[in-house]
């Protein structure tokens, strides 16, 4: 008779899932490349936890192996008492109660530092409403979709949701924290390094909470003042007649109705803030970059590239008045 070969299909796959799962382990938008110190706690409960995890399944794995082996010369000290007492309660008692201190204490970590700046974030389907608040807790900008953060700072957000439950999260930065309709959840959180970190909405709040995401873009205090100030205010004037043409077509096909532009007729507060929308890092919520391609192409068929979103598609708009409309948005920086 002929033995059957050994198949390595099953080793195969895992040898290339490997690789696959590696590659998801890049530094953008992961909770294992901390850029704060909260991140950073979180991150150290981590891997104590996984590292303490792994060990203690190793260790219950070899028992096993030796418990069939060895049969009754080790299952006989394995049902004696001390065995017993020693793993069944001893040893998880002292592991869980220090795990427990030491979670508690991590906590306090990230808790205390008196934030000085305050943020509020609105979650909305599918975006992010941006407040920046004074001391007296009104709001010194309006804004969405972008979160600018001076470094070492510790600024607390005050998270608030418009319609159903959403979750904010900076995996870089800080743990989630949801959004929910009627209440106010805040924490405080920090980034110690300049750079562009990318959250994420981590709760299903509907059909395109897939593309629900943002930056928070972490720069110097004196850069993220300068850019403070420079937001603030009215919206530019439009520098040539074809901007001015996109505005007058902006304002005449009701976009107004929905969106804000400072300093013109358009006051809508359905939509996010246009009043610098040039200026952002991202369209229609972390989807696309923003240029006058993609704002025309938005503007023409957002149902089609973010289907179920609260904006209808202008598909009545013809080239050229996108065209001017798209210049118009694009220059509002
Ligand atoms: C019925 C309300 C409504 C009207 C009218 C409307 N919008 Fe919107 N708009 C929205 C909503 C809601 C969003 C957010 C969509 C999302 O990302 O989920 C949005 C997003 C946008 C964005 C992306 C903003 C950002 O920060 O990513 C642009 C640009 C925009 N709209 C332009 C326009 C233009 C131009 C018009 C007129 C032709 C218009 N909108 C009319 C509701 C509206
Ligand atoms: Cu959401």
């Amino acid at each position: 008779m002929q033995r059957r070969r050994p198949s390595f299909a099953p080793l195969a796959a895992l040898a290339a899932a490997g690789p696959l799962a590696l590659a998801g382990c890049n530094s953008s938008q992961s909770a294992l490349a901390p850029r704060g110190p909260h991140a950073g706690a979180v991150d150290t409960l981590t891997w104590l936890v996984f590292a303490g995890g792994t060990l203690i399944f190793l260790a219950v794995m070899l028992l096993l192996v030796a418990a069939i082996l060895l049969r009754r010369d080790l299952t006989a000290w394995m049902t004696g008492n001390a065995f017993i007492i020693g793993f069944g309660i001893v040893f998880p008692v002292v592991t869980l109660t220090s795990l427990l201190t030491f979670s508690a204490f991590s906590s306090r970590a990230l808790v205390t530092p008196a934030p000085r700046l305050r943020i509020e974030v609105v979650g909305e389907q599918f975006w992010w409403r941006v407040h920046y608040l004074d001391a007296r807790g009104a709001a010194t900008l309006v804004t969405a979709n972008e979160i600018r953060i001076p470094v070492d700072t510790p600024v607390e957000f005050i998270l608030k949701a418009q319609d159903v439950i959403h979750s904010f999260w900076v995996p870089n930065l800080a743990g989630k924290l949801d959004m929910i309709p009627g209440r106010v959840n805040s924490y405080v959180f920090a980034a110690s390094e300049p750079g562009v970190y990318r959250g994420q909405c981590a709760e299903y709040c509907g059909a395109q909470h897939a593309l629900m995401a943002f930056h928070v873009v972490a720069a110097p205090q004196a850069e993220f003042s300068a850019w403070l100030a420079q937001q603030t205010g009215d919206a530019i004037e439009p520098a040539t007649p074809f901007l001015a043409r996109g505005r007058q077509l902006f304002l005449d096909a009701g976009c107004g109705a929905c969106h804000v532009i400072r300093g013109t007729p358009a006051d809508g507060l359905l939509g996010p803030d246009l009043t610098r929308v040039g200026s952002r890092l991202s369209l229609a919520a972390g989807t696309f970059p923003v240029n006058i391609g993609t704002l025309a192409g938005w503007t023409s068929s957002a149902q089609h590239l973010k289907p179920g979103n609260l904006m209808p598609s202008f598909g009545n708009l013809r080239g050229a008045e996108l065209r001017a409309i798209a210049a118009y948005l694009e220059s509002l920086k």
